[in-house]
């Protein structure tokens, strides 16, 4: 049945304030009673599963850290789009409009159900879509209930035919524009109740959610081994990074739309596959065991020459070779593929989680419980390799397999299976296109070679010789290093410098330019500067 007397921008703005209504209801219930219903957030995770690789690169390329914002925008002007879409088919054909909303609340249903998290949790599949068949069937009560108000609205216009005989003329013309306007004004309540209803859900979520709440309880236990900040790891120049990244500027890099809110009363760690026995610990379990600390930079496979995606810490944990020898690897075993509550997968090399190195099941992280955007309650570290082979955050699962027989989350998007850290250095003073007054130029810079350790950086200005830098003290062969040098008598001009390192067993960072795909980006890092006249 046709409405033609509702107006296109009315039957738009119902289906907004029809869409805002029904993602407000599924979004209060799911944040409210049943966190991993959130129609939204499943949404959100497929899409970033189902993005092409070049794509996902190209948005943590561009957007960096911010990736996760640039995708709720994307997802907000689509959905109005859509919602405005289906406000303007409910007019003229409403049947079509009510069976595509069904569609929508099915395909949303679908996406919720198909997380890792509902099957690995363990909550079952019917509470988790309830939150979305509450919001769609508030949803087409809205969208059925405004058409239909609309609709009546517009017959008493003058000039448009009654369609029943029983409809009432005493209404009569003068008051048929206060009530569209009246129509208007109810869808524009309903859309911001619902979009209130969005906030005070995602707001009730990150409050209630056992996890965060619990985080702030948890005193970490004395570690067995401690690793007291090193002395003169700092270089002496102004504007230098900190040796220490602070855990709220660390860089965070994951698939997670929203962090997992891991509740760690509920948390265990399962070694399983090709091992003698299983183990499984539980949260209590882990920090009764001897913990120790460590100080390992983390660097991400994405971070492009002179980039940020790379931060040191001290992490406080337990050798994941203690844990793994109680599981007895079989001897065919090469990989260890770790999951997260999440879905995301790792592949390491087995040796490099057996070996002396401090490859540590973490729980701590700057003498803070891990932060819950950086894995809390439990993650791994694992000094040399680049974070996605080797970081899993909110880790549930060690399978102990063959590189033969498993791939990893980005293995499956064309990055490479291995991914060892390449030698890396960046000139972090002067920045890019600073402008200097005097001849006379500190230098600043940071470089790494995890587990093989930096032994010399040189810097070459323009196309003079290469000299070497003064390196700070080195916080042992898993962390980054700074280094520095003063340039005197530089003339006034355009300059550029340019860095490289050597690592701990002699080998040179090499000068080749390599993409961040497949195994991390190589090259020397350039900055032009400025001395003033
Ligand atoms: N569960 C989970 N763990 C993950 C990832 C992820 O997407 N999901 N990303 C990895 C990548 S690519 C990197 S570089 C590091 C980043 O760790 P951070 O966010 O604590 O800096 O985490 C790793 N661990
Ligand atoms: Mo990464």
């Amino acid at each position: 049945m046709a409405e033609p007397g509702l107006t296109r921008p009315a039957a738009a703005l119902i289906g907004c304030a029809a869409a805002l209504a029904a993602l407000g209801t599924a979004e209060l219930l799911a944040g409210l009673l049943i966190p991993d219903g959130s129609p939204l957030l499943a949404l959100g995770a497929v899409v970033i599963d189902a993005s092409p690789a070049w794509l996902k690169d190209a948005a943590i390329t561009l957007f960096g850290t911010a990736d996760k914002i640039a995708l709720f925008v994307v997802m907000g002007v689509v959905a109005t789009a859509l919602a405005a879409a289906l406000g303007l088919l409910a007019r003229t054909r409403r049947v079509i409009a009510r069976l595509l909303v069904l569609g929508v609340g099915l395909g949303l249903a679908a996406a919720v159900v198909s997380r890792p998290e509902v099957g690995l949790v363990g909550i079952a599949w019917l509470p988790a879509v309830l939150p979305t068949v509450g919001g769609i069937v508030l949803g087409l009560l809205v969208l059925e209930g405004l058409v239909r108000r609309g609709a009546r609205a517009a017959e008493r216009q003058p000039g448009s035919q009654p369609s029943s005989p029983s409809s009432s003329s005493s209404a009569g013309s003068s008051a048929s524009a206060p009530r569209r306007r009246s129509v208007i004004g109810l869808a524009a309540t309903v859309g911001v109740l619902g979009a209130a209803g969005l906030v005070a859900g995602r707001l009730g979520a990150s409050v209630l959610h056992a996890g965060r709440r619990l985080r702030e309880t948890i005193t970490l236990p004395r570690p067995a081994r401690r690793a007291p900040r090193p002395s003169a790891v700092s270089a002496d120049v102004a504007g230098m990074p900190r040796w220490t990244t602070p855990n709220d500027t660390f860089y965070r890099i994951d698939t997670a739309l929203v962090p997992p809110d891991v509740d760690p009363r509920s948390w265990r760690l399962r070694i399983h596959g090709l091992v003698e026995r299983e183990v499984t610990l539980d949260f209590d379990e882990l920090l009764e065991r001897d913990l120790v600390e460590a100080w390992v930079t983390l660097a991400c496979v994405s971070n492009e020459v002179g980039g940020d995606l790379v931060g040191n810490a001290k992490w406080l944990g337990l050798p994941v070779r203690t844990l793994l020898a109680e599981a007895g690897p079989l001897p065919e075993a090469d990989m260890v593929l770790s999951r997260s509550t999440d879905g995301f997968s790792a592949s390491t090399p087995l040796a490099a989680l057996s070996d002396e190195r401090d490859a540590l099941l973490a729980v701590g992280m700057n003498d803070e419980p891990l932060p819950t955007e950086h894995g809390f309650p439990a993650r791994l570290v694992v000094p040399g390799l680049y974070g996605y082979v080797s970081a899993t955050k909110w880790v549930v699962e060690l399978e102990v397999t063959r590189f033969a027989d498993a791939t990893a989350y980005w293995t499956d998007r064309g990055w490479s299976a291995r991914g060892p850290i390449k030698t890396a250095s960046r000139i972090d003073v002067p920045r890019e296109g600073a402008r200097v007054s005097t001849g006379q130029v500190a230098v600043g810079g940071t470089a790494w070679a995890q587990h093989r350790g930096i032994a010399a950086v040189e810097i070459q200005l323009d196309d003079g010789a290469w000299q070497s830098a003064e390196l700070a003290a080195a916080g042992g062969i898993d962390t980054w290093r700074q280094f520095s040098l003063r340039l005197d008598d530089v003339g006034p001009g355009e300059h550029r410098l340019r860095v490289r390192a050597t690592d701990g067993d002699g080998a040179t960072q090499t000068e080749e330019v390599r993409a961040t795909v497949p195994d991390g980006a190589t090259g020397w890092h350039e900055v032009g500067f400025t001395v003033k006249d």
